[in-house]
């Protein structure tokens, strides 16, 4: 078992196998040495699942309480040395992080998985294009500080290659590697595997049904994700996955599967929607207006490109729908703030 410490040294191969790195090392310096490090890879109704080694497959893990504590999978955490509790959460390097509910005063956001180097967002080759929730996939996936990447499966089924084309185009503007595969047959997978190089961690994002199980599964080799079948009308899936889990690569990366979320509403932005509308921002550099909002405004380049068929009125009103909602998030933010002092304060009289 790994402490904090001088025995931390001699387990240190373990937690590095894991996913550990010098950040949690110097973090990990300030907490109290009787206690015991180890990775989330799983949380249900306020219990952890914890693996202390990567060599195990369940047999290393331990079960604890997380009440009161903010923790999601791919978290490091420090248990109690009874290994009942949560003691503390270190530092997270990178988190996807989504509003979980749209009540104003008491919203909450989930953590989808913390601490991963790379989010595969899932889509099927063979549907419609879906650029809108791959907009907002992207945004997620670039304010969570690791690195997007389009994974476009299925491809043993499709015969589409415009929505191919369409979603390559997203992934090209900004900037991010777009991958063509099929859980099925295996193709395109040991590109898919290079990710979990050197012990990193891979977050698997997507609508349910568009195979991100049956991906987790083939890469991992094994059936320890459940897969389940999509609904014939529509190819949506059946919400299969009920929660992230975080699982092993054959060449020592981490891969955690995550259910299929419907509403997958932003919750703090960085420059995710710069980052995800690269195209957009780098023309509004031309615009007269340094504010321009892209609408009626005289000489405004966005309006150009759009006449010319270089962007579509669509992709710019996804980005406004995005602006807005992050631009509503920061007003509800600051009354919370308010909210919070006013209590604060009250107390103190
Ligand atoms: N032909 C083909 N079928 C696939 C492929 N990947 C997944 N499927 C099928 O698609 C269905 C849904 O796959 P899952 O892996 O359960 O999808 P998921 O994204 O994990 O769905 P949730 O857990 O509900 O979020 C299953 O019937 C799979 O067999 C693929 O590459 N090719
Ligand atoms: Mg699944
Ligand atoms: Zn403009």
């Amino acid at each position: 078992m790994a402490c904090v410490g001088s025995v931390i040294d001699d387990m240190r191969h373990n937690l590095l196998a894991l996913g550990w790195n010098q950040s949690f090392e110097d973090a990990a310096q300030v907490i109290d040495s009787s206690c015991v490090i180890g990775r989330v890879s799983r949380l249900d109704r306020g219990w952890s699942t914890i693996k202390m080694s990567a060599s195990s497959q369940d047999d290393g893990n331990i079960r604890v309480r997380n009440i009161g504590a903010d923790v999601a999978v791919g978290d490091w955490v420090a248990v109690d040395k009874d290994l009942e509790r949560v003691e503390e959460v270190l530092p997270r390097y990178s988190a996807l992080i989504r509003r979980a509910s749209s009540d104003a005063v008491r919203a909450e956001h989930h953590a989808v998985a913390a601490n991963i180097d790379t989010v595969f967002i899932v889509h099927a080759a063979t549907n419609e294009s879906n650029q809108r929730r791959v907009e907002r996939e992207l945004v997620l996936a670039f304010d969570s500080r690791a690195t997007p990447v389009l994974v476009l499966t299925k491809n043993d089924l499709s015969d589409a290659p415009e929505h191919i084309a369409a979603l390559r185009d997203v992934a090209r503007v900004c900037g991010i590697s777009c991958h063509i595969v099929s859980g099925l047959t295996g193709e395109g997978l040991d590109e898919l595997a290079r990710y979990g190089e050197n012990h990193r961690s891979v977050a698997v994002l997507g609508a349910s049904g568009v195979g991100k199980s049956t991906l987790v599964n083939r890469l991992v080799g094994g059936t320890s994700q459940p897969v389940g079948e999509v609904r014939q009308g529509d190819q949506r899936g059946r919400h299969t996955t009920v929660a992230a889990d975080l699982v092993a690569l054959p060449n020592g990366g981490w891969l955690i599967d995550t259910p299929g979320l419907r509403a997958l509403n932003l919750w703090t932005s960085g420059h995710g929607i710069e980052r995800a509308f690269a195209d957009i921002f780098s023309l509004a550099e031309d615009c007269k207006f340094r504010d321009c909002k892209h609408q009626d405004e005289p000489s405004c380049a966005v309006r150009v490109a759009i006449e010319r068929q270089e962007i579509s009125i669509e992709r710019l009103e996804s980005m406004g729908r995005l602006v807005a909602e992050e631009l509503a998030l920061e007003d509800e933010q600051k009354v919370r703030v308010r909210m919070s002092n006013r209590k604060g304060s009250r107390k103190l009289n």
